[in-house]
């Protein structure tokens, strides 16, 4: 019996990869008109001599493989090459009012800027602005604020160390540490929850830990998707043999099933490589629940072992010489109940045994996490008690087992490392001035949420974004667009257009920067910039395309361009030299951070070189010099997820886009073709409120009377899916429902949105 389906709704019944992802290639190359260029570009990618591809921040094999086929890395430098542009004359003909309406899809497809731009009021539109005029409207108007702490700097993901550390260094001179950054948004529940831990807010395995795992344990990550170059090691790990056990609330194609474009084999015969040796799916917010779960097990089985004459399964000169707390952690195991770990995660007491007993016959183990740990009330508590489950086993600091946070963007990581946060330690204050001879403030700055908050309240007037969207990807967009209006001064280095460009303030400044793929070249030749990967590897990427017009500059010179038009000669530092030869940029890296000691030299090694990582060597840089196994209250934060009748919404990526940046409108993998409007729910979940595959509904927030920031949070007319989803679990897609995330619906310890646990009623459209 077949049943229509919604409209643009299939089966998708093939692995992930394959002919699939290869088309995928051909037509995005295509589409961004750029077949012969684009293709060379491809090959650069993520070659010694070339640029580090902008799609994630994964790893590559030394990097000096040859060119790892990837479909999103191939989108993500076409959106970047391609041949399309957008100039003064397009601004003249559109209003900034009638962009408004364009779709950011649209918006963005129009191609690279390739002239500085400032907002004409009286005409509703971009018109073109000189350099020089743009940098001097910029300091006089941050120069005009009673106080510096008036001012918020963003920063993507994509910046450089290069660009970022001058980003930091013009802030921190101008006065002020607000620096929301869409970490903020994204791993800073790792970045604020693991240095509690184990001392370091980064991973701890290298990619060679991979070929010595003898188990792997998955969470809340979509690499098919979000980190394709990942399928080549999880595919390597299946065929050795050894368990990759997964625990999401969709069963997500590329971790059942994965077809290698590089194996012939596969590609010849439609074979495929069966990843996931067991897929639990856990109900959305469960984590928590499902870790203290299987630590459980692993208490209950030492117990037994014991019992019998055995050593026990705890690594007990690990816990020994290594840690504190364990104690704590585990009268707080034993008094939780089975009966709420199996409501809260939606899995079986078994099932969860089972997952447990696989780690406690392991040997070697590494866990693998993303969003869908980080982006909730407790995704400090998930970190961490993922932290203790590890380290139950002594399965961190040593080959083949370790933590490996999958980070978003390309250099995201990098940019922490190199000054981007606002909260300054004493070391980097103190290395600041070392290298500039002036001593920053050490007061804490704003984070993502409180630039928004100061935004909105007024409490801040103006704000510079190097790069991002931070208004679409940050949680209630209706308050923070209102508040970006009504800035006195916003500054965007952009390589397109997005919808953050159109909240016009007072002043709106757009300068077009280089992109990765773009050759840079400053008075010394052509320049190189670095980035850091999620394994803490350093290296170089250089672009070689000529830039969409002439008029670009790189991001680093932008900044510089922009601090000398705030500082004049303040502290004397030498933007032009710096400027001139990146080489110098790095040399200060290397004064304010000793870890970058003979970054010059050792970034022309091939590969580049591995910044430290203390907890990788049983180093732990914690108060007691310990790693600290850390108690979690209970097993969820949000008391709205019981309440009658209430659902709980994760927002996810399609494969068809990067973050803000809408590609196209299918999700191939998850079956949904030429749109977006959709939400996948359990068919019971469906019944039980009288409703079906394919009706329109229109989706609450769950209302939380005690925020003073408490208002009705809508999105009308999704289309449902019925989908294989956890009872109690929905999910749809970002950026398309922010509207229903409060801003003050947030993890407390990191300030992380939560973005994966929305509560959400949901009822048949009118
Ligand atoms: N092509 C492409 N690549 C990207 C990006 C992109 O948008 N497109 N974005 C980049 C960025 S900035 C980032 S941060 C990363 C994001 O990479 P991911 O972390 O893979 O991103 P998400 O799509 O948010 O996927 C989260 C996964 O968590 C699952 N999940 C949701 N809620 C829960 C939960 O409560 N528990 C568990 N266990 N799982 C849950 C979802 O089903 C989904 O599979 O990717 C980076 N790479
Ligand atoms: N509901 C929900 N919201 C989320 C998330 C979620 O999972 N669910 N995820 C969050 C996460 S993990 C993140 S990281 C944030 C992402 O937040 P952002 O990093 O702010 O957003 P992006 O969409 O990555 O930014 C895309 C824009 O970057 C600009 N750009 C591209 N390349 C360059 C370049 O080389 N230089 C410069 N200067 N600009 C460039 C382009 O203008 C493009 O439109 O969103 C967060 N928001
Ligand atoms: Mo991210």
């Amino acid at each position: 019996m077949s049943r229509k389906r919604p409209e643009g709704i299939e089966r998708y019944n093939a692995p992930a990869g394959g002919w699939g992802a290869l088309k995928a290639v051909a037509e995005s190359l295509a589409r961004q008109q750029i077949v012969a260029q684009g293709a060379a570009t491809l090959l650069k990618a993520n070659q010694p001599d070339g640029f580090d591809c902008p799609g994630c921040a994964w790893p590559d094999p030394k990097h000096t493989s040859s060119f790892e086929f990837c479909e999103n890395g191939a989108k993500a430098v076409t959106w970047e090459s391609t041949a399309k542009r957008i100039g003064p004359s397009f601004f003249a003909e559109h209003t900034v009012s009638e962009l408004w309406n364009w779709s950011d899809h649209d918006l963005e497809d129009e191609g690279r800027l390739t002239h500085p731009l400032i907002y004409d009021a009286a005409a509703d539109t971009y018109v073109p602005i000189e350099w020089d005029r743009a940098f001097a409207l910029i300091g006089a108007q941050l120069n005009a604020l009673p106080d510096p702490g008036m001012a918020e700097f963003y920063t993507s993901g994509r910046a450089s160390n290069e660009a970022a550390f001058l980003f930091q260094l013009f802030v921190r001179a101008y006065g002020t540490n607000n620096f929301p950054d869409c970490s903020n948004m994204c791993h800073e529940a790792t970045s604020v929850g693991l240095p509690h831990s184990i001392g370091v807010g980064k991973g701890t395995v290298t990619l060679e830990d991979f070929d010595h795992a003898d188990a792997i344990f998955s969470f809340g990550h979509n690499p098919g998707t979000n980190h394709p170059r990942m399928m080549a090691t999880l595919r390597d790990v299946a065929r050795r043999g050894a368990p990759i056990i997964v625990f999401n609330p969709l069963k997500e194609r590329a971790l059942e099933r994965f077809a290698s474009p590089q194996s012939p084999v596969e590609m010849a015969t439609l074979g495929s490589t069966d990843i996931a040796s067991a897929y639990h799916q856990v109900r959305i917010g469960g984590d928590v629940a499902v870790l203290k779960g299987m630590m459980k097990r692993v208490f209950e089985l030492d117990r037994r072992d014991l019992e019998r004459g055995g050593k026990g399964v705890l690594d007990r000169d690990f816990i020994a010489g290594h840690t504190s707390g364990i104690e704590a952690l585990r009268e707080d195991i034993d008094a939780t109940r089975w009966e709420d770990i199996e409501l809260m995660s939606g899995l079986t007491r078994s099932a969860i045994e089972s997952a447990g007993d696989v780690y406690a016959k392991s040997k070697n183990v590494i866990l693998c996490y993303g969003m869908g740990v980080t982006q909730h009330r407790n995704g400090t508590a998930n970190v961490q008690q993922i932290a203790n489950f590890l380290m139950l086993r002594g399965n961190i600091g040593r080959e083949g087992a370790g933590i490996c946070p999958l980070r978003g963007h390309s250099n995201v990581q990098g940019d922490r490392t190199v000054g981007i946060t606002e909260i300054p330690n004493a070391a980097l204050i103190d290395g600041m001035e070392r290298a500039f001879g002036f001593r920053p403030s050490a007061a804490k700055g704003h984070n993502a949420i409180e630039a928004i908050e100061a935004i909105i309240d007024g409490r801040s007037k103006a704000l510079v974004c190097l790069g991002g969207n931070l208004a679409v990807a940050m949680s209630d967009p209706d308050a923070t667009f209102a508040g970006m209006r009504k800035l006195d001064l916003a500054v965007h280095l952009t390589t397109k257009v997005n919808r953050s460009h159109l909240l016009t303030a007072k002043t709106t400044i757009v300068l077009p920067v280089l992109g990765r793929t773009d050759a840079d070249v400053q008075a010394t030749g052509r320049q190189s910039v670095t980035v850091e990967d999620s394994m803490s590897m350093v290296h170089a990427s250089r672009g070689f395309l000529n830039p969409p017009s002439g008029d670009l500059r790189s991001e680093p010179a932008i900044i510089a361009g922009m601090a000398k038009a705030t500082l004049g000669d303040r502290y004397g530092i030498e933007w032009d030299a710096m400027i001139a030869d990146y080489g110098r940029i790095r040399d200060k890296i290397e004064v304010v951070f000793p870890d970058f000691k003979d970054f010059n030299a050792r970034i022309r090694e091939p590969g580049g070189f591995r910044l430290s990582v203390p907890a990788a060597h049983r180093e732990w840089k914690t108060p007691n010099q310990k790693a600290c196994f850390l108690v979690a209250k209970g097993l969820s934060e949000d008391p709205r997820v019981l309440e009658a009748n209430v659902l709980t919404l994760t927002t996810i990526r399609s494969h068809d886009q990067y973050n803000t940046t809408i590609y196209g409108l299918d999700d191939r993998y998850r079956g949904v073709f030429g749109r977006r409007d959709v939400i996948f729910l359990n068919a019971k979940d469906l019944a039980e409120r009288g409703l079906a595959d394919g009706d329109t509904l229109d989706v609450e927030a769950a209302r939380d009377h005690a925020d003073p920031d408490d208002r009705p949070r809508r999105v009308k007319r999704l289309t449902a899916v019925a989908y294989n989803i956890p009872r109690g679990s929905a999910a749809g897609y970002y950026p398309e429902l922010n509207t229903l995330v409060a801003l003050s619906h947030y993890d407390r310890q990191s300030g992380t949105p939560s973005f994966k646990s929305i509560p959400i009623r949901i009822t048949r459209a009118a």
